[in-house]
Parts: C-alpha cells; sequence; structure tokens
C-alpha cells in the first residue's frame, strides 16, 4: 500500500535531475534536491536513534533557514510530530506550549538554549538541541555521524503530521492537530488551481520567492509545500526584507506574502513592471488585503494580487482563481472554494444563508484537521453536529457584480485581531495587563496601522490615571510574550464605556482612537 507520509507524496514529486538547486538562500548558498534528502535522512536516523514512542513531538523555534526545512522534513520521515514556534515567543508563552505539548525533542536556538533548556525540562523534554541561522548549534552535529539513507516511516493519512498552537478567544491557546491526509491534500489542491502543475507540464519550472517564517502554515505548509511538490526552486529569504525581495523578483515567478509584504513593496517608488517581469503569481492571505492595495498594485505591476483563505485548522480553503477561464481575481473577495473543500454559510440559528446573505463560515473536507491537541471538549464545541468545522469567520456570497460562489469575508464572530499577519486575542493580553499593579482593568482592540494593517493598542483603567505609569505596561509584558503583541499604544482612562448590559464597547474605543497609527492629514 502506498505510504501516506507528506514526505513521500513530496519525494515522489522530486525532479529526476536531484543535483540541480531546491534551495537558494539570500545570502548566495545553494542546496540541492539530493542535499535536502540527504540531510533530512541523516536527521531522522537521529531522531529515530532516540527510540521515541509513535506520535512523539518535536518541537522546534528557531530563526529561518534550509536547515530548518530539513529538520521538519526529518520529522516527518520519522514519523513523528512537528511543532513550530513563532520565534517571536517569549518565556510565558513557551512555559505553556511545552507544558501542554510535552515534547520529547525540543530545538532552540543557540542563544536561548539555557531558557529553553530549563523550561523545556521543567516539561519532563530530555533531549534539548540547538540549531543556528549558519549551521551552528549541536543538531547537526548529533546528526552528523549517522547514515544518509533513512526509509521514510510508514504513516496513514489519519496520522498525526503537525500541531500548530493557534491563540485562542479564551486567552488559553490551542494546538490544531494537522494530518498527513490533511497537508497532501490541500497541496496536490493548491499544485494544481494555483498553476504548478500546468508549468511543470509545459517543461517550466517555478522559482518561489519565499520571504514568509517557517513556523506557520503560511510560510510552511502553503509555499514550501508548495516548491517542494512543484520541484519549484526556492529563493529563500531569512524575512522578508525589502531590498532583498527587490532583488531577487526578478528572477522569481511566485511569490507569497501578508499584506504588510505589498504595501512595504509599494512603499517603494522604484517598484514596478522591471522586478516583476518573470513573475506569473503574486499571492496574499493570513490578513485582509486592502482593495487600495490590490488596484495600486496592479496599476504599478500590471500584476493582479490573488487572495486567498486559510487557518491552522483547515490549511487552506477559499481561494481566487489563477486560471482566468475560471473567473476574475476580485479585490476584496478570498473567491471561491478550493476543489473538493465544502464551504458553506450559516444563519446563528442554524439555518443556511441565500447568497448575498451575511453568516458564520462553516468547512468540511479533506483538509480540515481533527481536533485540538488534548482538547475534546473545546473540539467538539467547535464543529457542529454534522461535522462541519466553525471558522469562527462572517462573510457573504456573491454580492453587486460578484459570482454567486466566490466569499467575501465581513468580519470575525471572535475577537480576533490581525497584525502584520500574525494572530492576536485581546483576552490573552488583558490576562496579562489585568495582573499588573494599580490596573482595574483593561480592553486591548485593534486599530488601523498604516504598515500592519492592525496594530495592538490598549486602554487600561487605573483608579489614579494622572499618576500611571503607561511605560511600565509595555515594558513588563516584553519579557513575558511575543512583541507582536506588546501594545504599542497603551491608553491610560478613568472608565470603560459600557453597554446596558455592562458589556465593554469595544467599537466605541476602536472608533475613539481610530487615528492614533493612521491620522488624518489636513
Ligand atoms: C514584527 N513586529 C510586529 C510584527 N512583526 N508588530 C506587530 N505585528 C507584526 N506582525 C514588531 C517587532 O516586535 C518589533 O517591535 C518591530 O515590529 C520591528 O520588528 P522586525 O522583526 O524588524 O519586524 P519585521 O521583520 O519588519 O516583521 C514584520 C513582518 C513580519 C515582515 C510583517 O511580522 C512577518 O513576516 N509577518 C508574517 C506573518 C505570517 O507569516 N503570518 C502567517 C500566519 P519593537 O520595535 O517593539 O522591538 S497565519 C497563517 O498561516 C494562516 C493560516 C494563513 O491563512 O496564512
Amino acid at each position: 500500500m502506498k505510504n501516506g507520509n507528506f514526505y513521500s507524496l513530496a519525494e515522489s514529486r522530486f525532479p529526476a535531475d536531484l543535483d540541480s538547486t531546491c534551495i537558494e538562500t539570500g545570502e548566495g548558498a545553494f542546496y540541492t534536491w539530493r542535499d535536502m534528502h540527504r540531510a533530512s535522512g541523516r536527521i531522522a536516523n537521529w531522531l529515530a536513534s532516540l527510540g521515541l514512542e509513535a506520535g512523539a513531538r518535536v518541537a522546534v523555534q528557531v530563526e529561518k533557514s534550509p536547515e530548518c526545512l530539513m529538520l521538519y522534513l526529518a520529522t516527518l520521515r520519522a514519523g513523528l510530530v512537528y511543532l513550530p514556534l513563532n520565534t517571536a515567543y517569549q518565556r510565558a508563552e513557551l512555559e505553556y506550549f511545552l507544558k501542554d505539548a510535552e515534547p520529547s525533542v525540543v530545538v532552540c536556538t543557540p542563544a536561548r538554549f539555557d531558557e529553553i533548556r530549563q523550561l523545556a525540562s521543567a516539561a519532563g523534554c530530555r533531549h534539548v538541541e540547538t540549531l543556528g541561522e549558519r549551521r551552528d548549534g549541536t543538531l547537526l552535529a548529533r546528526a552528523a555521524p549517522f547514515q544518509d539513507a533513512f526509509a521514510t516511516a510508514r504513516r496513514a493519512a489519519r496520522d498525526l503530521a503537525a500541531i500548530l498552537y493557534t491563540s485562542g478567544t479564551t486567552g488559553r491557546s490551542k494546538g490544531a492537530m494537522l494530518t498527513h491526509g490533511n497537508l497532501a491534500s490541500n497541496a496536490l489542491t493548491l499544485d494544481e488551481f494555483w498553476g504548478f502543475k500546468s508549468e511543470r507540464d509545459a517543461g517550466r519550472r517555478d522559482v518561489l520567492l519565499h520571504a514568509l517564517p517557517l513556523f506557520h502554515v503560511h510560510g510552511l505548509f502553503v509555499a514550501s509545500h508548495a516548491a517542494l511538490l512543484a520541484g519549484a526552486k526556492t529563493i529563500m529569504l531569512a524575512k522578508f526584507d525589502l531590498a532583498a525581495a527587490l532583488r531577487h523578483l526578478p528572477r522569481s515567478t511566485v511569490f507569497m506574502g501578508v499584506p504588510t509584504y505589498y504595501t512595504r513593496l509599494l512603499s517603494e517608488p522604484a517598484f514596478g513592471r522591471q522586478h516583476c517581469r518573470s513573475m506569473r503569481l503574486f499571492i496574499s492571505g493570513s490578513a485582509p488585503l486592502l482593495a487600495e492595495t490590490h488596484k495600486q498594485f496592479e496599476e504599478r505591476t500590471g500584476q493582479v494580487i490573488l487572495e486567498r483563505y486559510g487557518m491552522s485548522e483547515t490549511v487552506m480553503l477559499v481561494s481566487n482563481p489563477y486560471f482566468p477561464e475560471r473567473g476574475p481575481r476580485i479585490a476584496g473577495t478570498v473567491g471561491e472554494p478550493l476543489p473538493g473543500v465544502g464551504v458553506r454559510l450559516m444563519r446563528d440559528d442554524g439555518a443556511p444563508c441565500t447568497v448575498g446573505e451575511i453568516g458564520n463560515v462553516q468547512v468540511r473536507g479533506p483538509n480540515v484537521f481533527p481536533g485540538y491537541w488534548r482538547m475534546p471538549e473545546k473540539t467538539r464545541e467547535e464543529f457542529t453536529s454534522d461535522g462541519w468545522f466553525r471558522t469562527g469567520d462572517v462573510g457573504h456570497f456573491g454580492g453587486k457584480g460578484i459570482p454567486d460562489h466566490y466569499l467575501t469575508l465581513v468580519g470575525r464572530s471572535k475577537d480576533l485581531i490581525i497584525s502584520g499577519g500574525y494572530n492576536v486575542y485581546p483576552k490573552e493580553i488583558e490576562g496579562y495587563i489585568d495582573e499588573m499593579p494599580g490596573v482595574v482593568e483593561s480592553a486591548v482592540i485593534g486599530l488601523p496601522h498604516p504598515d500592519f494593517g492592525e496594530a495592538v493598542a490598549a486602554v487600561v483603567v487605573s483608579r489614579e490615571p494622572a499618576a500611571f505609569d503607561a511605560a511600565a505596561v509595555t515594558g513588563s509584558l516584553k519579557g513575558q510574550i511575543a512583541n507582536y503583541k506588546v501594545p504599542k499604544r497603551v491608553f491610560v482612562v478613568a472608565d470603560l464605556p459600557r453597554n446596558a448590559m455592562g458589556k465593554v464597547q469595544k467599537n466605541v474605543l476602536r472608533e475613539r482612537y481610530k487615528e492614533t497609527f493612521t491620522p488624518t492629514r489636513g
């Protein structure tokens, strides 16, 4: 029987010439497909030598590098479960993730070894290794004596491949469990839907400019998987850097980014058609792309950005079309449900919405995760009795001049902020602020931001507002939680606006402070 391990699928798609380039780094280092296969085999052999039980977790918090991708592939090959962690996460977050996931192996950056070893050992983990950005650290040294031949572990489609922590409305993060089948079905669908297959069939080889982090769905499962299955070359930038992106774009055919990447490209006056001469596809996701950005981008480059919609729990579920014969790419919409993916809109009373009517977005299909790690109750709540996952997003199909099967997202039923493509739940931040001395209560909100789309701000209630030190709030948060979650502004007030039911009116606060980061000129 076919091996359902995602690596087996990827390996079956490697180009015939294994000595061609798989990854070129921003610094000009080259890795062939053979290098990736061999090095992931060595690391997989080392992982296998640890004698871990099937399903053991490998938690990874390292900077982006080809070796980080090798470690991911090695984990899959060894039949273990990959648990990537945002490099911005600080002590409080790491402590929670490690205790909750109980990984058997933790790989971190050399600089954070002492801190993380302590947290990992408190969570019962015995193997803590390091991986730096320049092939440094103990992981590669541990793997070096092992053979590079490794028979990829047999896995079924339903077996767990990865756990991705997503912030929760209650402030407690949930580990979304993704199976080999989830990853494979989505990657195969996108391979066709976004035209990678047709390029291959036409004898062309895509070049993906990869600037996203490797610890979220977007950079790891969408971008890297697309390149792996396409046999495409990846130009891997350690992070999104405007100058480097401008330098490498003219040699690339596909680019994926969050809206911030596109606004930053447009902020460069010299950016234009000449940078996009080889490009066939720009994709945007993880946060809403403003129609204005879409329009400006087309005017400057002649390229129509393809916006799509995904989540950690479902990978990609809806996308604007790539092939013009399927339909136009429409700004402000996320397009049509991907082939094989069911998407429906439901009213609050459980009845289906009609075209144009706003409702709750629900999804079903081979891309949808089986549940949250060790949270059966939460999992039950998030699925309907007939098996559809409640995304928490709100939208409508169709609309004026828009085909009936195109989805437009209009809001979120959950109280979520998306800053530069990262999700932030106010409840989590409010929990930390409310513990601070002198704070009566707080309300965390998202405000329009020219670079990040939305930025986090906090409104803090103090009995003595004049004497309250707002800077102390951010100062204290910085060591505990990821910097992108730390409010970029703190307003100190005597009380919060409330409705008749006593509920804090965040819409009033958002309105009051809306020009904080984007003042109107004049
Ligand atoms: C960095 N900072 C941020 C953010 N990123 N603040 C708010 N929001 C952010 N996203 C802060 C830093 O903490 C620092 O603060 C200051 O900004 C400068 O930091 P730096 O590292 O230089 O920032 P940067 O390198 O310019 O990063 C901004 C970025 C990056 C390029 C937009 O955040 C990014 O690559 N985001 C992509 C996120 C992503 O991949 N999302 C996908 C997940 P200070 O000055 O105080 O130190 S969602 C997903 O996967 C779903 C499923 C999907 O559909 O795709």
